[in-house]
């Protein structure tokens, strides 16, 4: 499990776990942090592979909630069983993000994620969407904060301005 960022806020322990599968995923994943830092949530980013730390992956997954995570997002490319792997070794809810990797442009990423079988859900976003991931982990966080859910509120009360105030 290599460590590649970590950034919460002081003296918070961070509450979303951001994991990927490879450092090649993070120019994807990092837009994950955006919702976050712009809602106060803290979080942690990091590397860790289904298939080649196998070991270090399942000792996340079995640790994650107490070490005071309350939602993972986890993202991955190709054959993408990272996100699967977590929500199936963790009562945390997992959000999965399909990230764009070779020939196949992240469809392959995409249904390995979306297809989970019944009994062991992944909330998937759209191919290399980790802005979204950050965003709905701060909505659920939302529903249990009413800070949280106030700053959701007034971003959304943003987004609705600037629209109305495009011209066209
Ligand atoms: C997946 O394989 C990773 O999530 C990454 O998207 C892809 C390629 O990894 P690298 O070969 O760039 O390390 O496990």
């Amino acid at each position: 499990m290599k460590k590649t960022k970590s950034r919460s806020k002081k003296n918070s322990r961070p509450i979303v776990a951001i994991v990927m599968g490879s450092d090649s995923d993070l120019p994807v994943m990092k837009a994950a942090t955006e919702p976050l830092k712009l809602f106060g949530i803290s979080y942690k980013l990091q590397v860790v592979s289904a298939h080649r730390t196998p070991k270090e992956m399942v000792t996340f997954a079995e640790r994650a909630k107490s070490e005071g995570y309350q939602i993972i997002i986890a993202g991955a490319g190709g054959a993408a069983h990272l996100p699967g792997m977590i929500a199936s070794l963790s009562s945390l809810p997992v959000i999965g993000v399909p990230v764009s990797v070779g020939t196949m442009k992240g469809l392959d990423a995409l249904l390995s994620i979306v297809q989970m079988p019944k009994g062991v859900p992944v909330a998937t976003v759209a191919v290399n969407n980790s802005y979204n991931a950050g965003l709905l982990a701060a909505k659920i966080l939302g529903a249990f904060d009413s800070k949280i859910a106030e700053r959701i509120s007034k971003y959304k009360d943003q987004m609705r301005k600037q629209v109305l105030k495009k011209k066209i």
